[in-house]
């Protein structure tokens, strides 16, 4: 069984629930936002969700003051994901860019680069590079689901990263390198508007559950690559070992911006704890189609080459899109947050902070 929920003794305040004494968030309230990304031009593709920086570039960000690395952060978790187009970046600059931004958005002294389990040892990038490519996805038989005889859906594909780790991603970050003419589209939704659109009994109840995620699916994976499961710490204490399982709060807290956020995804989460099965199942229902028939709660990122995805994990589900042959791929580094909780009284709603 995955370590359950213990106390809430392990946050400073009583009114935290979740979360784990050496993996807390360092910041004792929510970054805000003192404007230095405003001289780059950007632009929303939606009212919920995403922010585009078209000339930005990493390069020059690496070289940037701690305030706008901040900035940057705080965009990225109040936007859900920021996009930035022809970045000319090796994999050690991806992977020295997230550690300065996860350090500075306030991460666990515990929490590092994720290691994925399906990671090869001794692989040339290093192992906190995930290659993401159509060619060893077909290998190894993993996140094409969807295009099986089990289920024609594409949303099936639908998650959040890595959430069944105990210390789960706070922020991704992927580079597509290689792409087909057509086709291979993400999209992202946004947690914090689909709390918002809870009514307030609905959210009370859920505030108080937790539940379990699960990837054995990885063992299966590693079996089809050939390759070893990696059981390691995989960049947490607190993330080692073949359980490949975790139980997390149902309604999860943003430390950078104190919003709340539904918790669950598709991918990974199996069973809400505490109800009965059938229960579990409606919940889970209902919460995944809030995350796929809110088409207004999403944005659907078309890629040119060299482009780069940044997003919030704690707030955000990510869908890959499978309609293309030729191959696709790309080099993503995830970092890793705090474990996951909910600040029970200081928590708050995405909308009735902003007003829309
Ligand atoms: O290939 C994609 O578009 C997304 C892959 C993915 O889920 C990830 O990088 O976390
Ligand atoms: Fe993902």
């Amino acid at each position: 069984m995955p370590s359950a929920i213990t106390s809430t003794s392990s946050q400073t305040d009583a009114t935290i629930f979740g979360g784990h004494g050496i993996a807390r968030p360092q910041l004792t309230k929510p970054l805000s936002d003192s404007g230095s990304l405003q001289q780059y031009s950007h632009n929303d593709p939606t009212p919920a969700i995403g922010r585009e920086f078209p000339t930005l570039k990493i390069r020059d960000l690496l070289k940037a003051d701690d305030q706008l690395f901040r900035d940057l952060a705080y965009t990225i978790s109040s936007r859900g994901v920021v996009f930035l187009r022809n970045q000319d970046v090796t994999p050690n600059e991806l992977k020295d860019f997230m550690l300065r931004l996860t350090t500075l958005a306030g991460c666990p002294s515990t929490s590092g680069l994720h290691v994925h389990p399906l990671t090869e040892e001794g692989s040339e990038l290093g192992d906190q590079i995930s290659v993401i490519s159509s060619e060893k996805q077909k290998k190894g038989g993993g996140l094409t689901h969807q295009l099986s005889d089990v289920s024609r859906y594409a949303s099936n594909a639908w998650h959040s990263d890595i959430t069944f780790e105990p210390v789960p991603s706070d922020y991704a970050m992927l580079k597509i390198h290689t792409l087909p003419v057509t086709g291979g589209d993400t999209l992202w939704a946004s947690g914090y508007e689909v709390y918002d659109r809870l009514s307030e009994p609905m959210r009370e109840m859920l505030k108080k559950l937790t539940a379990t995620h699960d990837a054995k699916f990885f063992l299966d994976e590693a079996r089809n690559l050939g390759n070893p499961l990696r059981e390691c710490e995989r960049g947490s204490p607190l993330n080692k070992g073949a359980e490949l399982a975790a139980v997390h709060p149902v309604i999860r807290t943003n430390p950078v911006t104190g919003w709340n956020s539904v918790y669950v995804n598709k991918g990974f989460t199996k069973r809400i704890n505490g109800v009965t099965k059938d229960e579990s199942d409606i919940l889970l229902k209902y919460l995944f189609n809030m995350v796929t028939q809110n088409h207004d709660a999403q944005v659907r990122f078309r890629w040119s080459k060299n482009d780069v995805a940044i997003w919030d994990n704690r707030s955000t589900w990510h869908c890959a899109t499978y309609d293309y042959n030729d191959p696709r791929a790309g080099d993503r580094v995830c970092s890793l947050g705090e474990a996951p909780y909910l600040d029970v009284q200081g928590g708050k709603s995405r909308k009735e902070e902003l007003g829309f």
